[in-house]
């Protein structure tokens, strides 16, 4: 499965929910999908965006929250997984999109092609819902699933470790912010 074809296969389903990206290739590959006011990308904290997508669900517990997370970058924050399961928002899905790589920056190796298992590292920090997927249509189903069961969720996608082959945009980062800010102020 490739990212783009999983983003692809939910990106209907995203109308109407606050969605946070992590940096590089996922939010290029969003964008190109197509970038929409509920849509931020959260650029240069790396690791982040799974707390960002925590604060959002807390501050706002009707509106679906959905986060596309990384490998590397959720290794990067692990600590993130216990507050994530702490607080346990029920309308926030974790989703990861382990590439075994950081592909934005070159596509070094992260440890989850060494048998890291980033779904049970979520489900021992307290994380009550998890599932991990390597195709579309269980993509899709574990998706929708973890919509419906009104549960935080870490659903981890194994994709090929392939990205876009430039990162343009005309989204200026301040921008992105204020869209966003207003967004969610509508809701
Ligand atoms: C604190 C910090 N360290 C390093 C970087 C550089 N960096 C940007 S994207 C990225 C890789 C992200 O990897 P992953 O989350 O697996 O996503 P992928 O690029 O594979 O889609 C790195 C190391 C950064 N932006 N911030």
């Amino acid at each position: 499965m490739t990212r783009i074809d999983a983003l692809r296969a939910v990106y209907d389903r995203l109308s109407d929910c606050a969605v946070v990206t992590i940096m590089g290739a996922v939010a290029a590959e969003v964008q190109s999908i197509g970038h929409r006011p509920n849509f931020f990308y959260l650029q240069h904290a790396m690791g982040l965006a799974s707390s960002v997508g925590l604060g959002i669900a807390l501050s706002k517990p009707s509106l679906p929250v959905v986060v596309f997370d990384g490998d590397g970058s959720l290794l990067m924050n692990l600590g993130g997984l216990s507050t994530l399961a702490r607080y346990r928002p029920s309308n926030l899905l974790h989703v990861v999109f382990d590439n075994e790589s950081l592909l934005s920056v070159g596509g070094f190796p992260t440890a989850t092609g060494a048998g890291t298992r980033l779904g049970d590292m979520a489900a021992a920090a307290g994380v009550p819902r998890t599932a991990r997927v390597t195709t579309i249509a269980d993509f899709v189903s574990e998706f929708d699933a973890a919509q419906q069961a009104r549960q935080l969720t870490t659903l981890v996608a194994k994709v090929e470790a392939i990205g876009p082959s430039a990162f343009v945009t005309d989204l200026g980062l301040l921008e992105n912010r204020f869209q966003f800010q207003r967004y969610l102020h509508t809701r």
